[in-house]
């Protein structure tokens, strides 16, 4: 009896991971900025920088995007907000998989039409692709945060380039501009705003990059702001691979994941 007890709170916890809807981020910091820049490698010309600024009413991240330098072949090239800083030694790699706090997956494409299912962090799959030598654009993504204690918060991450064949050509991590000011303060925590601290952008790395003797460029030990600590809920942990449970993720799989709980603790109650 017991052994079915566990194997039912086993299952009904695993669909309880399940993906569920990113929600639109509205409470971001009125101007808060983060910017990632490539650091130039030598012998390539690729360039490019993601900035993302608190949208207006504090509703998503206005992003800005330029690249330039792309090779002649190889795309439509993609780029996303990985899970990870990039690491001390500028590989890619380290950036590990997209954010994607809401359990999206990396196995279904992005629905351009339906962006709140995406992953957060799948940037070009909800704003576009791009197959040219230089590519701008300008938009809004409202399941994005500046918010550091929102599961979406991008500030401490990293940006990756990729080749369609998903192949990371470049890679950096944002880096605080400003962090903006919260209008709002529940529970008398307030966020300490800096609106002015300029962090050098050169503070990037990229994969594969040639070590430069002396100083990799990189410091992994950014200043962020400091609002307190979040009690709930936490933001996806770069060192763990297992999925973080999201109050919003239970409820939308009542059916499937309520329905075993009920069993499991009907079985518990009957022993
Ligand atoms: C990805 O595409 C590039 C350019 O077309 C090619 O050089 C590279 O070998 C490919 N990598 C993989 C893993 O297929
Ligand atoms: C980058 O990291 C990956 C995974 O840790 C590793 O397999 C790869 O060899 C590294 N590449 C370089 C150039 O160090
Ligand atoms: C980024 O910042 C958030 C909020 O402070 C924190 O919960 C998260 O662990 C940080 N992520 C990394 C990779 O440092
Ligand atoms: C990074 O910053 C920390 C703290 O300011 C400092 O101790 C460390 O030496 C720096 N590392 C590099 C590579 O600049
Ligand atoms: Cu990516």
């Amino acid at each position: 009896m017991l052994v079915s007890v566990l194997s039912l709170l086993a299952a009904a916890s695993a669909v309880s991971a399940q993906s569920s809807t990113a929600p639109v981020v509205a409470d971001n910091p009125i101007g808060a900025k983060y910017v990632a820049t490539l650091p130039q490698k030598a012998g390539s010309s690729l360039a490019g920088s993601i900035e993302g600024v608190t949208a207006a009413d504090g509703k998503g991240v206005k992003f800005t995007v330029h690249f330039s330098g792309l090779p002649a072949t190889g795309g439509p090239f993609m780029y996303h907000i990985h899970a990870k800083p990039v690491p001390a030694d500028g590989n890619c790699t380290g950036t590990g998989a997209h954010l994607d706090p809401y359990h999206y997956g990396e196995e279904k494409a992005c629905d351009a039409s339906k962006p709140e299912i995406c992953q957060t962090g799948d940037l070009s799959g909800k704003h576009g692709k791009f197959d040219t030598n230089e590519f701008s654009a300008e938009y809004t993504d409202l399941y994005s945060a500046t918010l550091p204690t929102d599961p979406a918060f991008f500030g401490n991450l990293s940006f990756v380039l990729h080749l369609a064949n998903k192949t990371r050509i470049g890679c950096a991590n944002f880096h605080m501009v400003s962090a903006g000011e919260t209008t709002s303060e529940p529970c008398g925590f307030s966020t300490s705003a800096s609106p002015t601290l300029a962090l050098p952008s050169t503070m990037a790395s990229s994969g594969y990059a040639v070590p430069t003797s002396g100083s990799t460029g990189y410091n992994s030990t950014v200043p962020m702001p400091t609002a307190g600590k979040p009690s709930s809920p936490s933001a996806p942990s770069a060192s763990s691979t297992s999925p973080v449970e999201f109050p919003g993720a239970a409820s939308k799989v009542a059916g499937g994941a309520g329905a075993l709980f009920a069993a499991a603790a009907a079985a518990i109650f009957a022993l």
